[in-house]
């Protein structure tokens, strides 16, 4: 079929080409249209240049009948076609130019797909229907004049679009969806990619590099980041190496060359020419003797900043980087960017582990120089350490001489069966007891004294109750029980957990996420000393009962939170009042958590003087605190602040909510320690009466604090309960079994917040 004597208008053939045309791909749909625009005009040559009005880009997919291997991209605003297109558009006309004035560039392009040589190239605006876009078609042609050429050829090629432009739309716009989704498949595998390699920024680093040029087809690519301090770029892969470890570190100024520009710019920098751009610094390339052709260079930032810089060396499959590559590494960037902030910190908060852990050992170290003597003179201690009554419920380990405690705790272990039962060292548990006590400061109430009144408590419960065996605790359980009581407050600063977050301790910035910021000190704490040379007094334990240790360990730590305590007591009140089962793990769990909180509260259930002295020195903590947060200017909690707090009420309160039912629970369970919910019931009665001996007290300018202090005060009590049931202890009347702990008698004013008003 010879076109070129068809009518201009012929449908026929129209209709033919349109037949042809369907369901075709974009490639193939462009071929006829070239072959069919190459016969009816006789040009030599015809391409499609359709614009793209979403990006402002002209694209070449195919040239006459070759599909090209990989599109062409370029922007509208490119010289020759933009100059052609400013005239169609203005003028909708077409316009033939010399083959000279095309770009060199596409031409040397066109002549690798075809072998051509004609003397005009002609553009064609076609109209958009609806936009005022246009679309080119392109027709290389043999004519004599430019205006012979426009006149015969653009008749016949815009007669066609009328019928195929629809079509040709549809199919373009296909196309452009299909490449989008291809290139965000591209970006999601790499940025799993990366993501996978956060624990290593080099190995990151080259993965992202790695990717960039396969992503670009680029020859070279390397990777700069920024050094805000010294205001210059650091190469961390040059030519695809990473450089810093055996290649010598390299450094360019922020204000020289390409790389410095954008980093200065932020903007993306797509060099044709290198070797024209008065950028770029030939330097290097005589050096190395690589020929720099093109450049994509383009900024890497996290959500703020720029980081760093890209550079990408030329194209392989091209003759430069051209829009496509601009859009990749525009998306590529981003990823980039959050990776590498996310792996500076990962390393970051490594590092920050690391010289944590170093700073313990090394005050662990520290601290042990000092130690040796003392743990000998702990052992060689002459006393006998028989002191009447220590393994009752009644006795007040507070009274016991300030420096016969270790010597006491060595005394608890060897009760118990523990320093032969485990094969532990004496002179590792003195040293280790002896640590313990060095690890608490001297706090009004949470020190070294409370440890060891904790610890007795245990002792008393262990030995009392017969915990050990089958039903309660295993030798490991008991033992742990014994070491956990000792160190629950190690570190205890005199300030609560709601401190350390409110105020955003150390402490709270290592712990707050989790909760039970102290807790999980203590617990710290306790872990650096059994890890310290020579301390470790679960050295003989295997591998199992080593862990299973440490796992209780922590277990039990954490439930003296008062916090974890409320969560969890409604449970500890279930499983006693509807029977345990001890080979529940959970309920045996809960257990102990409740056997910790009852050593933790136990001087409570000793005679008034002990429990008023505790109260004194636990008020003198909160009101430091309180003292402490109004400086920092927050109001404390009433409970906190010396001002506002009564202290017979909170006592009262205390024991009520939180002592009395769980001493309870433990008498419900053990029959034992009933005495114990007695002497708590006694001590509240005093508190009742000390609340109206207060108000009696209470003048201008006079603290809760200064009341209970005042000698005064004690000898009214004393007067007050020897005249009412004249009882030598100074206890007020016996309430009577009447309250058997069970599950409804549990007073019913119980309620966390009431007690605990800053807790969560
Ligand atoms: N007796 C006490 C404590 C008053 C043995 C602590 C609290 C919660 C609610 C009062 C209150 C205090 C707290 C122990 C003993 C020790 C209890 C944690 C406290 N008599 N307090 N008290 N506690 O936070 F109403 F401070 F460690
Ligand atoms: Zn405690």
């Amino acid at each position: 079929m010879n076109s070129l004597h068809l009518e201009v208008s012929d449908p026929g053939s129209i209709l033919l080409l349109l037949q042809d045309l369907a369901d075709l791909p974009c490639t193939l749909v462009q071929q006829k249209l070239n072959k069919y625009f190459q016969n009816v005009t006789g040009a030599k040559v015809a391409f499609l240049a359709p614009i793209l009005f979403e990006t402002e880009e002209m694209v070449i997919h195919v040239v006459g009948e070759k599909i090209l291997d990989r599109e062409l991209r370029f922007p509208v605003s490119w010289q020759v076609i933009n100059h052609a297109l400013h005239r169609a558009v203005k003028q909708r006309k077409s316009m033939a130019q010399n083959i000279t004035e095309l770009d060199q560039e596409l031409l040397q392009h066109l002549r690798s797909v075809v072998d051509v040589a004609p003397n005009l190239f002609l553009s064609i605006p076609i109209q958009h229907p609806i936009k005022d876009h246009i679309a080119l078609v392109v027709c290389l042609v043999d004519y004599e004049n430019k205006e012979d050429a426009e006149h015969n050829c653009t008749k016949f090629v815009q007669e066609c679009f009328r019928y195929c432009l629809g079509l040709l739309l549809s199919t373009l716009r296909c196309q452009e969806e299909a490449r989008l989704k291809i290139q965000c498949q591209n970006l999601l595998a790499v940025s799993r990619k990366l993501f996978m390699r956060l624990g290593d920024l080099s190995d990151l680093l080259r993965e992202i590099m790695a990717e960039a040029r396969k992503l670009t087809n680029a020859e070279r690519c390397s990777l700069f980041l920024l050094d805000l301090e010294q205001q210059d770029l650091v190469a961390k892969v040059f030519d695809g190496v990473v450089t810093g470890k055996t290649v010598k570190e390299m450094r360019i100024s922020l204000n020289q060359g390409i790389a410095g520009h954008v980093a200065t710019s932020g903007k993306l920098l797509n060099i044709r020419n290198a070797y024209s751009h008065p950028l770029f610094y030939r330097g290097i390339d005589d050096v190395t003797g690589f020929k720099t052709r093109n450049i994509l260079c383009f900024p890497i930032r996290d959500e703020e900043r720029i980081i760093g810089v890209a550079q990408l060396c030329n194209k392989m499959d091209g003759l430069y980087f051209d829009v496509f590559d601009e859009e990749v590494a525009t998306a590529f960037s981003i990823y980039c960017g959050i990776s590498i902030m996310h792996s500076i910190v990962y390393k970051k908060i490594q590092d920050a582990q690391a010289r944590n852990k170093l700073s313990n050992e090394l005050m662990m170290y520290h601290m042990q120089q000092v130690e040796d003597e003392a743990v000998q003179a702990l052992l060689n201690c002459r006393d006998d350490h028989n002191i009447k009554d220590f393994d009752q419920f009644h006795f007040s380990p507070r009274n016991i001489p300030y420096r016969h405690m270790p010597c006491y705790v060595l005394k608890m272990f060897r009760d118990l069966g523990f320093i032969d039962h485990w094969k532990i060292k004496r002179t590792t548990l003195a040293r280790f007891i002896l640590y313990v006590k060095k690890g608490y400061r001297d706090a009004p109430y949470h020190n070294w004294v409370h440890a060891f009144s904790v610890a007795h408590f245990a002792y008393l419960m262990i030995k009392n109750l017969e915990l050990i065996g089958d039903l309660y605790m295993s030798h490991l359980q008991a033992l742990v029980f014994l070491v956990s009581c000792l160190c629950h407050d190690i570190d205890h600063r005199g300030t609560n957990n709601s401190f350390q977050t409110k105020c955003g301790t150390v402490l709270a910035s290592l712990y707050s996420s989790e909760g039970s910021v102290m807790e999980r000190h203590h617990l710290a704490q306790s872990m650096c000393i059994l890890n310290t040379e020579g301390c470790n007094i679960f050295e003989s334990l295997t591998s199992e009962e080593y862990s299973e240790a440490l796992d209780l360990l922590r277990n039990n730590i954490l439930a003296t939170d008062l916090a974890s305590h409320f969560r969890n007591v409604d449970k500890q009140q279930a499983i006693i009042c509807r029977g345990y089962a001890k080979d529940n793990l959970d309920q045996r769990k809960q257990l102990h958590a409740m056997f910790m909180t009852c050593c933790d509260l136990s001087d409570q259930t000793k005679t008034w003087k002990v429990s008023k002295k505790t109260a004194e020195q636990i008020y003198d903590e909160f009101f430091s605190q309180g003292d402490l947060e109004k400086s920092m200017g927050t109001a404390p909690i009433e409970m906190m602040d010396r001002e506002r707090a009564s202290i017979p009420d909170l006592q009262v309160q205390f024991i009520t909510n939180l002592v009395l039912p769980l001493f309870t629970n433990l008498a419900t369970l053990f029959p034992l320690t009933e005495q114990l919910v007695n002497v708590i019931k006694d001590n509240r009665e005093v508190w009742k009466v000390v609340k109206s001996l207060f108000q009696k007290y209470s003048q201008k300018g006079t603290t809760g604090m200064d009341i209970l202090l005042d000698p005064r005060l004690d000898e009214e009590i004393d007067k007050t309960f020897n005249s009412l049931a004249g009882n030598s202890e100074g206890s007020p009347e016996q309430e009577t079994s009447e309250q058997k702990a069970s599950c409804d008698c549990r007073p019913s004013e119980m309620n966390s917040t009431e007690v605990m008003p800053e807790s969560n």
